[in-house]
């Protein structure tokens, strides 16, 4: 009972009431059409950079100079002209808006294109690109371009303490008690663009179900955890997404 649907099915429908809560996960599939690099995919980042360089708490104390050039990079590609939010994005700031049960995002995407799309109630599980951490008082500032080798917090005046406000592996994901509350509460959890590699997101869907929720997933495929999934609809997400929500 639980078999992805093949590409080209009609898009899943649920017995919803407007009234049950709605969580949507999202990963980086969804941002690939505006132009951003998934991490897993042929072309992405993971074949380019390693993660224990440039994601691991360990590869910044080795070499923050690295990690800091690989986030400032990151930074300036997404402030690019080219790189808006796209269809997906926009559909999913529509259904927010439309909702009665409510929706809460949570993305594991840095990015902070559902923001730009007019997403309001979302939850930046892996941090945000756009922001910098100071590791001397804890203060987080918006930072709209490159950190330097030895720069002082804007907060605290501590030199070099600034790091990228993301989440590596190791580290604990943010707002996780209020994500685990609205996934014991939604009526339907739907995962858009991720792979179902990293933990704790992938298993969000197991949460969801064993709390009784209905389960969905879109992607350009089938993933990983895609027998997780109750229901499944395939193909670029700029097309599956707006058709779902619409
Ligand atoms: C399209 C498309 C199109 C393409 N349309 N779709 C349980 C078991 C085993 C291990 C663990 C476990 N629990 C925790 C772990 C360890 C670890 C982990 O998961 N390891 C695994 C690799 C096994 N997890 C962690 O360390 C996490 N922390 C944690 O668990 O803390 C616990 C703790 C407790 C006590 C003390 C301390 C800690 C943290 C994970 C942090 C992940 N960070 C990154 C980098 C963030 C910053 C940055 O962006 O640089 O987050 S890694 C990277 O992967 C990034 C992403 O958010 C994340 C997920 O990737 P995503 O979004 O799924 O991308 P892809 O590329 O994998 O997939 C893209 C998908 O889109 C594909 O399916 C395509 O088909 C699809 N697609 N084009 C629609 N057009």
């Amino acid at each position: 009972d639980v078999r992805p649907q093949s590409a080209g099915a009609p898009m899943p429908t649920f017995d919803l009431s407007p009234r049950q809560p709605i969580v949507i996960l999202t990963g980086a599939g969804i941002s690939r059409e505006s132009g951003l690099h998934t991490f897993r995919d042929a072309d992405g980042i993971w074949a380019r950079v390693r993660i224990e360089d440039v994601a691991t708490p360990e590869g910044f104390e080795r070499d923050p100079e690295r990690v800091q050039g690989f986030y400032n990079a990151r930074r300036r590609g997404l402030l690019e002209p080219e790189v808006q939010p796209n269809a997906a994005h926009h559909a999913l700031a529509r259904l927010e808006a439309a909702w009665p049960g409510g929706v809460l995002l949570v993305t594991q995407n840095i990015d902070d294109l559902h923001e730009r799309a007019g997403s309001r109630n979302l939850i930046h599980m892996h941090g945000e690109l756009m922001k910098v951490r100071c590791t001397a008082c804890g203060s987080v500032t918006r930072r709209d371009h490159d950190v330097v080798t030895g720069e002082p917090c804007p907060a605290c005046g501590s030199a070099g303490s600034l790091r990228p406000h993301v989440v590596w592996f190791g580290e604990m994901p943010l707002e996780m008690e209020r994500i685990q509350a609205a996934l014991e509460g939604c009526g339907l959890f739907v995962s858009i663009g991720t792979s179902g590699n990293v933990y704790p997101a992938a298993g969000f869907v197991a949460e969801a179900r064993a709390a009784g929720a209905m389960t969905l997933e879109l992607n350009l495929e089938p993933s990983h955890g895609a027998r997780l999934f109750a229901e499944g609809a395939y193909g670029p997400a700029t097309s599956v997404v707006p058709a779902w929500v619409e």
